[in-house]
């Protein structure tokens, strides 16, 4: 398994409010390279199967609509470390508790709608990239 790479999302909330390319200057500066990126919208089941390990929160509804509401960004991210340092760079999941400089700190406006994703695994990196890449659209 890959220990280098991570997935993200650039969620609606953030790309409804233009941050799209403050959010990848961000990415790039901390040192991660693009390895796959584009922009899409998650289809409810979309939705429903990549967040499943949430599906009995009270708050997996909710999670689901947002995330179907407008287009997301996805993209593979390349660095060593990848998944750890990505988690730092994002900040904690309420953006209230998020540390400076983070960029949920910057961009989320609520622990739901958060700005970004970043997978919390080698494991998960993995089965994310899968779900949303082919092989051919990594480089
Ligand atoms: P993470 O995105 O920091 O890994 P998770 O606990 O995996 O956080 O939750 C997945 C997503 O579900 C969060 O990013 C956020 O959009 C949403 N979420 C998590 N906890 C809450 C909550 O308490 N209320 C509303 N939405 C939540
Ligand atoms: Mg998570």
């Amino acid at each position: 398994m890959k220990t280098n790479q991570t997935f993200t999302m650039i969620k609606p909330d953030a790309v409804a409010n233009g941050h799209i390319g403050a959010i990848l200057n961000k990415i790039s500066e901390a040192g991660f390279s693009i390895k796959a990126l584009k922009l899409t919208r998650l289809s409810k089941a979309d939705a429903e199967a990549f967040y499943a390990v949430h599906n009995e929160r009270p708050f997996f509804n909710d999670l689901v609509s947002f995330m179907t509401s407008g287009p997301i960004v996805a993209a593979v991210l390349e660095k060593e470390n990848a998944v750890h340092d990505f988690r730092t760079l994002i900040g904690s999941t309420n953006p209230a508790e998020a540390a400076e400089g983070t960029i949920r700190k910057h961009y989320a406006t609520s622990v739901g709608e958060n700005a970004v994703h970043g997978s919390d695994s080698d494991e998960n990196a993995a089965i994310e990239i899968a779900f949303h890449f082919s092989a051919r659209e990594q480089f």
